[in-house]
């Protein structure tokens, strides 16, 4: 199956209310195929922006690495000309769509590394509502394999969360205070108070998130299985460059001043295909628990 040209109006509609939705079978098996070669490939021999974490109980493997697309032909064909763009104009109700960033989170069997709660746009230079992550399966997921978990409704709380590095890690491991964000309170200490979703996907499934939304995820507590993760951030119409402090340096770009629009190189337009900054052709369900 490939995704649907149209996504149904209660999963754009889901998506809009809870700041989250899922959608089954959205990645062909040749286009996952195309992606689990190349994740190999950065495994074996990671991109510039690597950013590995030690595993607690030095157990299992994180490897996390981001702006793949810039190193990786197959990783650029699949967030230019995947069915993704598409979609993410439709959930944006955008005319365009700007490629942000993509990323790589693989926990290896036996991983007992959490991805703490966090939103991710307080770690993003851009501001403008219209913003969104396709998170990809590349394998079965359940809980106890590090499935990831979201508080619905959490976009819209207008709370900007302070940056933290996901552990102690092989890259930026310190971020910038910015005095208008607020401390992540310890949701995964207070569980109970907070209404959370999560969702078992099957290789080819897709979470869909906004940029504000809070979520994270646990370990890879099964030995008999990977837990491949590839994310692809998206923007719209009302996105532009923002120099706030506490943003991520690697995601930042130097030839962008404050207020710029985001369309150039480093973050190109991927939506309506065909536009001439685009790239030429290469080759609603409710949770579970
Ligand atoms: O895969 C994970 O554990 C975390 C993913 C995540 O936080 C994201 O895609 O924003």
């Amino acid at each position: 199956m490939t995704a649907p040209k149209r996504l149904s109006l209660e999963l754009v509609s889901q998506f809009r209310t809870d700041g989250v939705a899922v959608i089954r079978q959205c990645v062909s098996q040749q286009w996952l195929k195309t992606l689990a070669e190349a994740i190999e490939t950065d495994i074996n021999s990671p991109g510039p922006f690597f950013h590995g974490y030690q595993p607690d109980n030095s157990q299992g493997r994180f490897h996390g690495n981001l702006r793949l697309w810039e190193h990786d032909q197959r990783f650029r064909a699949f967030c230019f000309q995947s069915p993704l763009p598409g979609l993410a104009a439709q959930l944006l109700d955008s005319k365009k769509v700007n490629l942000l960033y993509d990323q790589l989170f693989a926990k290896e069997p036996g991983t007992p590394n959490r991805t703490r709660w966090h939103n991710d746009q307080p770690y993003w230079a851009m501001r403008g509502w219209q913003v969104l992550s396709f998170w990809i399966a590349l394998d079965p997921v359940t809980v106890d394999s590090g499935a990831l978990e979201f508080v619905p409704g959490s976009h819209r709380w207008g709370r900007w969360f302070q940056p933290q590095a996901f552990g102690e890690t092989v890259g930026q491991d310190r971020y910038e205070i910015n005095p208008n964000y607020e401390p992540m309170p310890d949701i995964e200490a207070q569980r109970e108070d907070y209404e959370l979703v999560s969702w078992d996907l099957e290789p080819g499934d897709v979470y869909v998130f906004h940029g504000l939304t809070v979520h994270g995820s646990g370990g890879n507590l099964r030995r008999d299985q990977r837990r491949r993760g590839y994310a692809v951030r998206y923007t719209g119409d009302d996105v532009v460059y923002d120099t706030r402090v506490g943003t991520n340096e690697n995601l930042r770009s130097s030839a962008h001043r404050d207020g710029d629009p985001l369309d150039s190189e480093r973050y190109p337009l991927v939506w309506p295909a065909g536009n001439a900054l685009c790239e030429p052709a290469l080759a609603g369900q409710r949770p579970s628990r």
